[in-house]
């Protein structure tokens, strides 16, 4: 605690630290609230996983041009209560966006005060949630500038991702191959079909736009009336298919059971929040999506879990280097979590096409 103290007196924070605690259920960066003798402000300090996100410079910039672009269109409309609408940024001492002690790297925003994440929605709060990442893509679709950098180069590129899957089939790190063949197995029938998002953009027929990247459900802020305040955790925000944030809030959202749950009886997609996101999300999303684009939605909630499979799956094989685990057969949990989620997907395909092209 007397060191995380020592990292936060690096930054232009306003008052006495009382308390730090871990925060939050982030599975990369190393989560932190900061709470204030005078109790009035609270703040968030991470630490960056700097093997996964490897230029921090980069990655705060991006985040810096995305909170001040959305507070300008947040202002010109009009909005009440921007401040917490949008992250803010805290600046170290020296101006930077993030503080070096010489082995990691760190970063602070204020806290938004009572606002709250949940884990699970109603189908009434996933409808404020698809407004809300529909609005932010909208937001996006004219951030002034170069484009924003890439700051985990190919993060959803299904072709790159089975590259480094069949990569981890091929070395076997640490011998756990013939554990899951099946699974393996059940990647590969499917790889053709997965890597089409790639396919049609070579030939000019998807768009790419910028993308959250990471839109798992507590990667949302709500008030306590349940409206959605804003979207955080914006490390991954860059150029994308949509199907990729539609598709991941699926995957999370939609999702019965947890991420990770033991008893895969508990996981099914749920077809009523599949519905109410979809109409939030088209409410401000078919101004600026192409036919294409709405008609592989659906796609988006297969392919993200099915991507989020290979990627636990790929983890497991290679010893668990990337995600953090609480037991040792916790990437081997997860992988079997999204693989049942995977066929309750597939088994609502036709119905979620159905609905799709009912609203539109
Ligand atoms: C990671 O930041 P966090 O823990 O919410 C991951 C996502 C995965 C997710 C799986 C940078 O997100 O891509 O979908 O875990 N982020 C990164 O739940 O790899
Ligand atoms: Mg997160």
């Amino acid at each position: 605690m007397n060191e995380l103290k020592a990292i936060t007196s690096h930054f232009k924070i306003i008052g006495v630290v009382n308390d730090i605690t871990p925060f939050g259920e982030g599975m990369i960066n190393s989560t932190y609230l900061v709470t204030m003798k005078d109790a009035t402000t609270e703040y968030v300090l991470q630490k960056i996983n700097q093997h996964i996100f490897q230029n921090v410079e980069m990655l705060q910039s991006n985040i810096k041009r995305i909170t001040d672009h959305i507070r300008h269109k947040l202002t010109e409309a009009g909005e009440p209560d921007i401040e917490r609408k949008t992250l803010t940024l805290i600046p170290a001492l020296d101006e930077k966006l993030y503080y070096f002690d010489g082995d990691s790297y760190w970063r602070m925003t204020l806290m938004i005060p009572d606002s709250k994440t949940h884990e699970a929605v109603t189908p009434e709060y996933a409808f404020y949630a698809g407004k809300a990442f529909g609005n932010f893509q909208s937001m996006l679709a004219d951030i002034p500038g170069e484009p924003l950098g890439e700051t985990i180069p190919n993060f959803h590129n299904m072709e790159f991702r089975l590259m480094q899957f069949r990569e981890a089939v091929k070395q076997d790190a640490v011998g756990r191959l013939s554990e899951v063949s099946d699974l393996v197995d059940q990647v590969e029938m499917r790889a053709d079909e997965m890597c089409q998002c790639e396919r049609l953009y070579r030939e000019g027929k998807l768009p790419k736009r910028i993308n959250h990247c990471d839109t798992k459900v507590n990667n949302m802020l709500f008030d306590t009336d349940g409206k959605v305040l804003c979207v955080i955790d914006l490390d991954t925000a860059m150029h994308g298919f949509v199907m990729s944030d539609f598709g991941d809030f699926m995957r999370t959202a939609g999702n019965t059971g947890k991420e990770d749950d033991q008893n895969l009886d508990n996981i099914t997609f749920n077809m009523e929040i599949f519905k109410s996101y979809t109409k939030g999300y088209l409410e401000f999303a078919k101004i600026f999506l192409t036919p294409i684009e709405i008609d592989l939605l659906p796609f988006g909630a297969k392919l993200m879990t099915y991507m989020q499979l290979t990627r636990f799956l790929a983890d497991y094989m290679n010893g668990d280097t990337y995600y953090k685990i609480s037991n040792p057969l916790h990437n081997l949990q997860r992988s079997k979590a999204q693989f049942k989620l995977l066929q309750s997907i597939e088994a609502n395909y036709q119905e979620m096409q159905r609905f799709i092209t009912s609203i539109v």
